[in-house]
């Protein structure tokens, strides 16, 4: 696969000009037969390659379909998902991308399926993933941090996913804490971060985005009905989940390198400026308590500001932010 990836770099550096069978020969140090070989390849995955005599090739259009190759093409990242594994069907992508960063995959390991037969919600629940319809993605990193700093990187995949919405399509995202995306109040996406971690260091973690693409209402389970919405449900639009994939890619790299650079600080002013209910009355339930209190922002270490009286806010680490019983 190597040399496939090698040969979609060449002609994506020559976007609008031709490269010549000699010049990929050489650079691939691969036969022109087997140049042509790779072409077809490249072919039934959808592309459509340009061969011109005397010029060279040039490729004419990249295709819908996720694949490896598909991806590869076009993904503008330094490091995110240069090692990536695709398969039309996975259990989840979650599992797959433990096994393999227990192996010893590489920081920014991407694993990428069309469905999942047992996509994973938080807390044992399950993630419904219809074939094709959405992105349902894990991604591996190892960022040396202390393991109660790795709720603010779900936060920060929050951002990313809302920043990506709000760029490249006509939805208005809000983020509902700590990692809901929501479309007109109604969720669109959801993260599930697991990690391995020494005492004091995490060892990698693991954060699985699923993303609702193109859903029509037929596609979610009756239960989903009400709760859960798609890109498309909201503006109508029909969505390229590999071009969404791709954008999603380097945001996350862009605010994974702004994280590790300059901590949570930025990342936190994203996140806030995504806040659903911010500013307002809202109700949080925890493990052993249910609070009503102003949601007055995030604090420095990720967690909830939940104002209550005059005195500081309350932080709240885990927990969930409650619909009001009107909104149910
Ligand atoms: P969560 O626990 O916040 O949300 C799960 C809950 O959301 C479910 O109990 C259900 O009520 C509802 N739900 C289930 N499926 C959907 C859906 N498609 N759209 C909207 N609501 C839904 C959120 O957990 C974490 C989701 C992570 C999913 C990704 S996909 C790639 C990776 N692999 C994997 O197995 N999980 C992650």
């Amino acid at each position: 696969a190597s040399t496939r990836y090698r040969l979609i770099e060449l002609l994506n550096m020559n976007e609008h000009h031709y490269i010549s069978g000699q010049k990929l020969s050489e650079e691939l140090h691969i036969s022109r037969s087997a140049i042509w070989k790779h072409m077809k390849e490249l072919e039934k995955d959808g592309y459509v390659i340009e061969g011109v005599r005397r010029k060279g090739y040039r490729i004419v259009r990249s295709p819908d379909k996720v694949s490896e190759n598909t991806i590869f093409w076009g993904l503008k990242t330094q490091w995110l998902g240069k090692n990536m594994t695709h398969k039309k069907v996975m259990d989840s992508t979650q599992s797959a991308a433990h096994q393999e960063a227990l192996h010893g995959a590489p920081n920014g390991t991407v694993v990428i399926a069309d469905e999942q037969t047992w996509g994973k919600g938080r807390m044992d629940r399950q993630w419904h993933s219809a074939s094709h319809q959405g992105i349902w993605m894990s991604v591996i990193l190892r960022p040396g941090i202390p393991p109660v700093h790795a709720p603010q990187l779900t936060l920060m995949t929050a951002a990313a996913i809302a920043d990506v919405l709000a760029s490249y399509t006509d939805a208005e995202p809000s983020i509902k804490w700590p990692n809901d995306i929501l479309i007109n109040h109604k969720k669109a996406a959801g993260i599930l971060t697991e990690m391995q971690a020494e005492e004091d260091r995490v060892q990698y973690v693991v954060i699985g985005i699923g993303v609702n693409v193109n859903h029509t209402q037929g596609d979610f389970p009756a239960e989903l009905n009400e709760k859960a919405t798609s890109i498309k449900r909201e503006t109508g639009d029909h969505y390229q989940v590999k071009g969404l994939i791709q954008h999603m890619l380097l945001r996350l790299e862009q605010l994974y390198d702004t994280f590790m650079q300059s901590g949570f600080q930025p990342i936190r002013a994203k996140w806030e400026s995504y806040g659903y209910r911010l500013g307002e009355t809202i109700r949080i339930r925890t493990a052993r308590n249910v609070w009503t209190a102003v949601f007055s922002g995030i604090a420095d270490d990720g967690a909830l500001l939940a104002q209550m009286d005059d005195n500081e806010p309350k932080k709240i680490y885990s927990g969930e932010m409650e619909w009001f019983p009107d909104d149910a």
